[in-house]
């Protein structure tokens, strides 16, 4: 055989190179694109990624598609077995940047001699996607961090007590969803301790981890979202300080307050005391019938809260409870693994 026809010229297999990185790149960048338009509904991250692909489609020209040559090349259907564990959606955009990073490198390297305008492009659009994959990453995050929350049924509050990193660990092995690290007694070293040492529990069993009050930890450690009251800052200032991804929850004891909370974005509520409670004695229960009143006030997630144990559960979801935080039910427990299962059955 002659080898002349079947090997390509350099310049010939540098345009199938530069065919077959402008294809990745393109390709990867649609994948997020599509990921930014149906997932996050974030139009301004679409219209970023729309002008890169564009721009990169002026600089696919005839003669790199006339290059191409699927027969010769080897590489076309090889698979990793990493590809398949690709289950998340932050996944499948972790895994698109950098296809269509190193594509962009690929094409920034054998283009800079025969197309510099091309190799200048993807030089600029590689460090681009560097950036607003970090966006795209976090604005993921929220929205998975928003399922999650849509799933929870059982939120427990944590109060000060010697074995806390036990309780909580039990709690969490025996399945609960969402911890809300509280905690109004102790110095700021001993809170951030403790709260990075129950972010990096609540992450190794994938449940959200919420701070009570304090932003500045929430952010410190990492947290899924902040949780707070009534006397706490207005929901827009906490946006502003936490960003788009974060949770925010926050306390109502009316329907008004209700409301309130839910025009101005709350991720999540908290609403109560249902029935008489010792931690925070200075509050009147509302009683059943405001949670009745509570289920048709809102649509946003919310959690019944006070006074809520293995015993009234029953009577909360006949009302249309979806949701309820508890402190002491789980927390004052001689066996909180075994609490926690009791109040996860009664909501299931
Ligand atoms: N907030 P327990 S009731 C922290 O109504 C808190 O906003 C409430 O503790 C509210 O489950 C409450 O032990 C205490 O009653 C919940």
């Amino acid at each position: 055989m002659n080898l002349m026809s079947v090997t390509p010229m350099p310049e010939q297999r540098v345009a199938q190179l530069i065919d077959a990185n402008l294809d990745r790149a393109r390709e990867g960048l649609r994948v997020v694109e599509d990921w930014c338009r149906f997932g996050l509904h974030r139009e301004d991250l679409v219209i970023t990624l729309k002008n890169w692909r564009q721009e990169l489609g002026q600089h696919h020209l005839p003669r790199y598609k006339q290059a191409r040559s699927t027969q010769s090349d080897f590489g076309i259907g090889l698979k990793h077995p990493y590809q398949e564990k690709r289950t998340f959606p932050h996944q499948v955009v972790e895994a698109n940047c950098a296809r269509a990073q190193e594509a962009l490198r690929v094409l920034e390297e054998f283009a800079r001699q025969p197309d510099p305008k091309l190799a200048e492009s993807a030089s600029n659009i590689r460090y681009g996607l560097y950036e607003l994959e970090l966006t795209i990453i976090n604005a993921t995050n929220g929205t998975e961090r928003r399922k999650k929350l849509k799933d929870c049924h059982v939120c427990l509050i944590t109060e000060t007590q010697t074995d806390l990193i036990d309780t909580i660990t039990a709690s969490l092995e025996a399945g609960i969803q969402m911890i809300q690290y509280r905690c109004k007694n102790t110095n700021d070293l001993k809170k951030f301790d403790e709260a990075q040492c129950l972010a990096s529990i609540c992450k190794r069993f994938k449940a959200l981890f919420i701070v009570n009050d304090r932003i500045d930890i929430a952010l410190a450690v990492e947290a899924d979202g902040i949780h707070l009251g009534q006397d706490d800052l207005p929901t827009d200032i906490a946006r502003s300080l936490v960003g788009p991804e974060l949770l925010i929850g926050r306390s109502t004891h009316s329907i008004q307050q209700i409301h309130k909370a839910d025009q101005e974005g709350c991720d999540y509520l908290g609403v109560g005391p249902i029935f008489p409670t010792n931690t925070k004695p200075e509050l009147n229960p509302k009683g059943l019938s405001f949670v009745h009143e509570a289920s048709r006030a809102t649509s946003t997630p919310w959690f019944a809260i006070g006074g809520i144990n293995s015993s009234n559960l029953k009577s909360l979801s006949k009302e249309g409870v979806k949701r309820v935080a508890v402190i002491g039910a789980i927390m004052n427990s001689k066996d909180p693994a075994l609490a926690t299962k009791e109040m996860l059955k009664g909501m299931s």
